[in-house]
């Protein structure tokens, strides 16, 4: 068959400092883990559920959620992995684990007071290698979310052109630097074919400098 279909998804977290310890439970801070489309479709879809396994200081601690958007508010103090596990529609297919460390702190002092959000999140992507005609059928079949206008936290495609940039650069600084090393490296050489000659009239053909 040899059909390959690749969903882009963003997953990660954004938090927010209260400003100060709650008195009754001495949580700091407001978070949200989420795993939403890179682009603007319906996961749900091709998505069963989705769940987010917690610090077991949480009660009940492994939140599903089985409809859009994916994602899971709480309120706490401390940091820690939390395990997001994606499910899909064809049960044929595979559950996608994914690993997120939830962040909190940041040195940023905007951050620190609690005038602005952190936000933690990386680019991932779903690979179905060969789907059943069902999955493939949900997959290709694109529906735009309605709810909310649709926006990531980061500029993915202006990083990755940044990113593309920046490797233009140093590639020109390193065919540079590899060009000029060789233009010495032909110079050291040629010197060194002088010295032979010199040497050979000195003290004949037996004490040349090997090149
Ligand atoms: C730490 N290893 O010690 C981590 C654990 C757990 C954070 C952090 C619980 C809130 C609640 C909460 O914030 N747990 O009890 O409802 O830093």
């Amino acid at each position: 068959q040899g059909v390959t279909i690749i969903k882009p998804i963003v997953f990660g977290n954004i938090a927010r400092y209260f400003g100060k310890k709650r008195e009754e439970d001495g949580h700091t801070h407001q978070w949200t883990i989420y795993v939403k489309p890179f682009r603007n479709e319906d996961l749900s879809v091709y998505v069963k559920k989705v769940q987010f396994k917690l610090h077991e200081s949480y009660p009940n601690f492994n939140r599903v959620v089985t409809k859009p958007p994916y994602e899971v508010t709480e309120t706490g103090w401390g940091e820690f992995e939390i395990i997001i596990k994606i499910f899909f529609n064809d049960p044929n297919e595979r559950p996608v684990t994914l690993y997120h460390l939830l962040k909190l702190f940041q040195s940023e002092a905007d951050v620190m007071l609690g005038r602005k959000s952190l936000v933690v999140e990386q680019y991932d992507e779903l690979i179905f290698q060969d789907p059943s005609a069902l999955l493939q059928q949900m997959l290709t079949t694109l529906k735009p979310i309605t709810l909310g206008a649709y926006k990531h936290e980061h500029n993915f495609e202006e990083k990755k052109e940044n990113t593309i940039a920046n490797l233009n650069t140093a590639k020109t600084k390193i065919r540079n630097e590899i060009s000029d090393l060789n233009e010495r490296l032909k110079q050291t050489r040629e010197a060194i074919g002088k010295f032979n000659e010199e040497i050979s009239k000195l003290e004949g053909p037996d004490e040349r400098i090997d090149t």
